[in-house]
């Protein structure tokens, strides 16, 4: 029998009471490996299984959850919205687009904005602008824009950007990939000078990388970035997407250094961890590429994730929530040090987005997950070794004592 036709046989079988992780296994693509649980509520820093079992949540959606789940001021100004006007594309002026683009921009010191969904959608727009700028502005020949990104980088899932990922299970299978790319070593701001060339259009850097393991640079890193993006004259693009909005203990990532980028990306907790928010931000002039019908999304902008992205906004301002995170982050990786233990051979990261190298040789960052999740804490690792511990930046100091203890008691057997 095919596997075709296997699943299908099996699907014919497939009770109307199969488990919601039996469907998935039937129906669904494989291309996650979750960890055995139902989730079917989630309430700040608190998710619950199908048992009504009480979860800690230490990985906020890979950052997208930064102010708890659900969040009833959240939740209001979605349901307000979803009740008054959703979707209408951008055909048309709305009142909620204006307002969330200006405090956008007021936040970040960026003069114009650009909303999409996703963060690869934000992603692939500063592509675009970033070459359009190189033909346009900089004078490099038409289609031999080149763009520099980082060793190590992850900024989504598209053609394009997995082909500029230097990990082989993102690219395999998955070719042929889009020319104009090419890596520089992540931390090295030498190793960037000497690949630019006179086409180069733009650096596109996270000033932490996140999937590869929470990988922060050397101090002054970012500062020397800018210094020669501005002397070679191309554009320093910041991917922001999951270390924006606070997680690192600053509005941006960047701010830790004082850094100006002339172009950067946010997404997952614009969202206010309850839709797709995204956004590509810059100056002036490289905004000032994209002409009417250049480019576009069917959602992007929609009043519903304006409206939604405005009050996550407002929130994090007013709840001072990247000071929040540099607190609670600087106690949470105080208390990770202070557990000294022997398979704990680093622990990295900045403001809530922190990384716990595991040694290999007691146990692998997945087994550490699955273990966690038993102790009643959920999170996830990357790159075999690494446990991401990224709470939303709400969480109080009794919770990250909870899961600090749930760790030691996971590492003491
Ligand atoms: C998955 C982690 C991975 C991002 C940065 C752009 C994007 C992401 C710096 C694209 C997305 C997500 C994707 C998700 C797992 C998660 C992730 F780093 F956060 F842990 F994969 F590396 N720039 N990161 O981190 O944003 O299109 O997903 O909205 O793909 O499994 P997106």
């Amino acid at each position: 029998m095919t596997t075709a036709a296997r699943a299908a046989a099996l699907r014919q079988r497939a009770p109307a009471s199969a488990s919601p992780i039996h469907l998935e296994a039937l129906y669904g693509a494989h291309n996650y490996h979750p960890l055995p649980v139902v989730l079917t509520r989630g309430a700040g820093v608190y998710l619950f299984d199908d048992n009504g079992r009480r979860y800690l949540d230490m990985m906020s959606a890979y950052s997208a959850v930064s102010f708890g789940h659900s969040h009833p001021v959240l939740v209001n100004a979605l349901t307000e919205q979803a009740q008054k006007l959703a979707v209408t594309s951008r055909a048309f002026h709305t009142d909620q687009l204006g307002p969330f683009l200006q405090t956008l921009c007021r936040m970040t010191g960026m003069p114009r904005a650009l909303p999409m969904n996703s963060g690869a959608e934000a992603v692939e727009t500063a592509i675009k602008a970033a070459r359009k700028w190189a033909y346009k502005v900089k004078g490099v020949p038409e289609g031999q824009a080149h763009i520099l990104v980082a060793e190590g980088n992850f900024a989504g899932r598209t053609t394009t950007i997995v082909g500029f990922s230097t990990e082989a299970q993102y690219r395999d299978g998955f070719g042929p990939f889009a020319p104009g790319f090419s890596a520089v070593p992540f931390g090295d701001a030498q190793a960037l000078e000497a690949a630019i060339t006179p086409h180069t259009a733009a650096f596109i850097v996270e000033p932490i990388q996140g999937e590869a393991g929470i990988i922060v640079p050397p101090e002054g890193y970012l500062k020397a970035v800018r210094e020669i993006c501005t002397r070679h004259n191309i554009l320093m693009i910041c991917d922001e997407v999951q270390t924006g909005l606070g997680r690192t203990g600053a509005l941006l990532a960047c701010d830790h250094e004082g850094v100006k980028p002339d172009g950067l990306m946010l997404g997952k907790a614009l969202g206010g961890g309850l839709l797709p928010v995204s956004a590509f931000l810059a100056r002036d002039d490289v905004m000032a590429q994209f002409t009417p019908g250049d480019h576009g999304s069917t959602f992007g902008g929609n009043p519903l994730a304006a409206a939604v992205g405005l009050a996550a906004l407002q929130l994090l301002e007013r709840e001072q929530l990247a000071r929040r995170a540099q607190e609670q982050g600087d106690y949470l990786m105080a208390q990770l040090r202070l557990l000294n233990h022997p398979a704990i051979t680093e622990v990295r990261g900045r403001g809530l987005l922190i990384g716990v190298q595991i040694d290999p040789a007691f146990a692998s960052a997945r087994e550490v997950c699955e273990r966690l999740m038993h102790e009643g804490v959920l999170t996830k690792d990357t790159h075999h070794t690494v446990v991401r511990l990224a709470p939303p930046l709400v969480i109080e100091r009794a919770q990250i004592d909870a899961a600090v203890a749930a760790l030691q008691r996971v590492l003491q057997r």
